[in-house]
């Protein structure tokens, strides 16, 4: 993880002693402040309160940026959208109880998508620990299954140590969400701050370096395979992997896909990339994988939204599984060859190995595999229907949206249809330009990302591309990025329901739409989104005709010194293809309503 080592204490560690001599004497709210700066802390978003006031203190005169946001919630996903978009360690802090809860459903989105994340929430006096008190809650209790480790400070000479180790654990192999929760007493006593030189921890030695044997092994089936795919996640990404993974992928001249969370790995516009696998992704990508004889998993977990049903995954294909958890290696699909390293020297070695293959007269023959991913390549492409005469196609706009604003923008979403179809139709050509909640399928999650992100990217156009009912949930922080200049731009795809509950109810549940009108355009509009923005000092506009799509799109890319939120209203009934139904075979998958591809008619 060599993008986050700016958090080692060892590298700290001399602008450190510029700063404070060790053993300077503060309060532990001082001394936590030092900490987060020693450990190169650049911003933190956060709520004070009772418990954590101590903290707010000191942050006055510190180097830190804190940007008060409206919800803990949007803090945490601010945290994410930051370390998604630079790779650092992302942190947030709120006060006990209340503000600590408000912290979790971030926390679990973190944890879920291996996000390196530091949350920092204030505890009730020690004394007080157990007794119930005003606004007492256990976070350290409620977060343990949901992040990579947590912390209950309580002796403030702990503080440097705890706060060292945490951006370490966060960082480091399998990124996570840490919690560090400190007593208020904790805060307020009497101290010294001596930064570490070093980490001790003996049960924390996460492997780096893959087995050389068992890399040799995954390149001899690389050789002999005759219908390989590299089925590229997250990991590839977290390890700052893309160029070793561009190098493996041209030197094996294998077919790619490319997770939900791995969306700009490589390239779109790379022949070899076949693009999303999963429950929406294309047809080349679900069935190549399908009809594998072998697949080699870089950094992925072999998530039930990709898998489908998992007895009947990938029947013909060996299985190479390289992860830097040891912990997701045969968690859901036994692993012939098992690799436990980081993603970046995985690469590396297996292009080495492959190479020496290549160098003693072995060689891969694909020709045949490649003319049977072309035909369903050619055969398959992503497309949508037509919207209704005069309406506006949701797919059109995102599609636009990518087109305009260019491969090097960075595009957040919420969660629902629209998440999928920012995954479909903007073309990702380049790492860290498409953050997104996978894993726990955070509605609220792009408002507050988009935040975050464009505060680590302040040069970057940053689109939040969101569903009506997602915005609703955590459109406030517009009022944290208008008071604090953090110009990102929202699309608000708004078909006036929860579309993606809305497209199950088509397909699963007789067209009966239970509870899933939102009332935010068809009819009425409430809330008015225009004016909603304008209510935060944002600039509104809305579009509602196709033929002003483009117009509205380059009306916002001129804005650049508020937040921008446009109101697409667009037609309600589209829907995401390709799709296999959950808990389907990938065998089943669909490009249009009861419509499959023709080999699986044939069957
Ligand atoms: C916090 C949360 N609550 C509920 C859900 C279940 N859910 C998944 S998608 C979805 C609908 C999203 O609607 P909208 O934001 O309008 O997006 P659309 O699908 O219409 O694009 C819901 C309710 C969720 N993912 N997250």
């Amino acid at each position: 993880m060599s993008g986050q080592r700016t958090t080692d204490p060892a590298a700290t560690g001399a602008t450190l002693g510029s700063m404070t001599s060790p053993g300077t004497a503060m309060t532990g709210a001082q001394s936590l402040v030092r900490s987060l700066e020693s450990a190169g802390v650049e911003v933190v978003f956060g709520i004070p309160g009772g418990a954590i006031l101590p903290l707010y203190d000191p942050l006055m005169d510190s180097s830190i940026r804190h940007i008060l946001v409206r919800h803990e919630q949007g803090g945490g996903h601010a945290a994410t959208g930051y370390a998604q978009a630079t790779g650092r360690v992302g942190v947030c802090m709120a006060t006990s109880g209340p503000g600590a809860t408000n912290l979790v459903t971030p926390i679990a989105d973190a944890y879920m998508d291996s996000v390196p994340l530091v949350a920092i929430t204030g505890q009730v006096a020690s004394k007080a620990i157990g007794t119930d008190a005003f606004q007492e809650a256990d976070i350290v209790g409620i977060t343990l299954p949901i992040t990579k480790h947590n912390y209950l400070v309580t002796d403030p000479s702990q503080i440097p140590r705890v706060i060292a180790e945490a951006f370490h654990i966060a960082s480091t192999g399998r990124p996570g969400p840490v919690l560090v929760d400190v007593s208020k007493d904790a805060m307020q006593a009497m101290t010294t701050f001596t930064w570490p030189d070093k980490i001790d921890l003996p049960g924390y030695r996460p492997v780096a370096r893959p087995h050389g044997k068992q890399v040799r092994e995954a390149a001899r089936l690389l050789i002999d395979s005759k219908r390989p795919v590299l089925y590229v996640g997250g990991g590839v990404l977290k390890a700052r992997a893309s160029e070793e993974l561009r190098r493996l992928v041209d030197l094996t001249g294998a077919p790619v896909v490319t997770t939900l969370m791995a969306r700009g790995a490589l390239p779109d516009s790379h022949p070899q990339n076949l693009g999303m696998p999963g429950m929406h992704g294309t047809v080349a990508a679900v069935t190549a994988l399908q009809k594998a004889d072998l697949i080699v998993s870089l950094g992925a977990r072999f998530d039930d939204r990709v898998t489908g049903r998992l007895d009947s995954f990938a029947p013909y294909a060996k299985i190479v599984h390289a992860d830097i958890d040891p912990a997701e290696i045969s968690k859901n699909r036994v692993a012939d060859v098992p690799i436990v390293g980081d993603a970046r020297d995985v690469l590396s070695e297996l292009f080495l190995a492959v190479q020496a293959e290549h160098t003693a007269g072995r060689k891969a023959d694909l020709a045949a595999w490649w003319v049977t991913l072309t035909e369903w390549l050619e055969g398959y492409p992503l497309g949508h229907a037509q919207a209704p005469e005069g309406e506006v196609s949701p797919q059109h706009v995102i599609s636009r949206i990518g087109a305009i604003s260019g491969p090097e923008s960075i595009y957040v979403a919420g969660v629902g249809q629209h998440q999928m179809w920012a995954s479909q139709f903007i073309q990702y050509e380049n790492p860290y330009t498409w953050i997104n909640s996978g894993g726990l399928g955070t509605m609220g999650f792009a408002v507050p990302a988009a935040m975050g992100a464009k505060v680590g990217k302040p040069d970057t156009a940053v689109w939040a591309i969101d569903g009506d009912g997602c915005f609703q949930m955590t459109n406030q922080e517009l009022a944290t990025c208008v008071i604090n200049n953090i110009p990102i731009k929202v699309a608000v795809i708004n078909n006036s329901s929860l579309g993606m509950v809305r497209q199950w109810q088509t397909l699963l549940y007789n067209e009966r739409y239970s509870n899933t009108d939102l009332h935010t355009s068809v009819g009425r509009r409430i809330p008015d989104f225009v004016k909603l923005a304008d209510a935060y000092g944002c600039v509104g506009l809305r579009c509602e005709n196709p033929d002003e799509v483009d117009a509205t799109i380059q009306k916002a890319m001129e804005i650049n010194d508020v937040p921008v939120v446009i109101d697409f209203v667009v037609h309600r009934d589209a829907m995401v293809w390709p799709m296999v139904a959950a808990g389907a075979s990938n065998d089943k998958i669909q490009v249009a309503r009861d419509v499959s591809p023709k080999w699986d008619r044939e069957d």
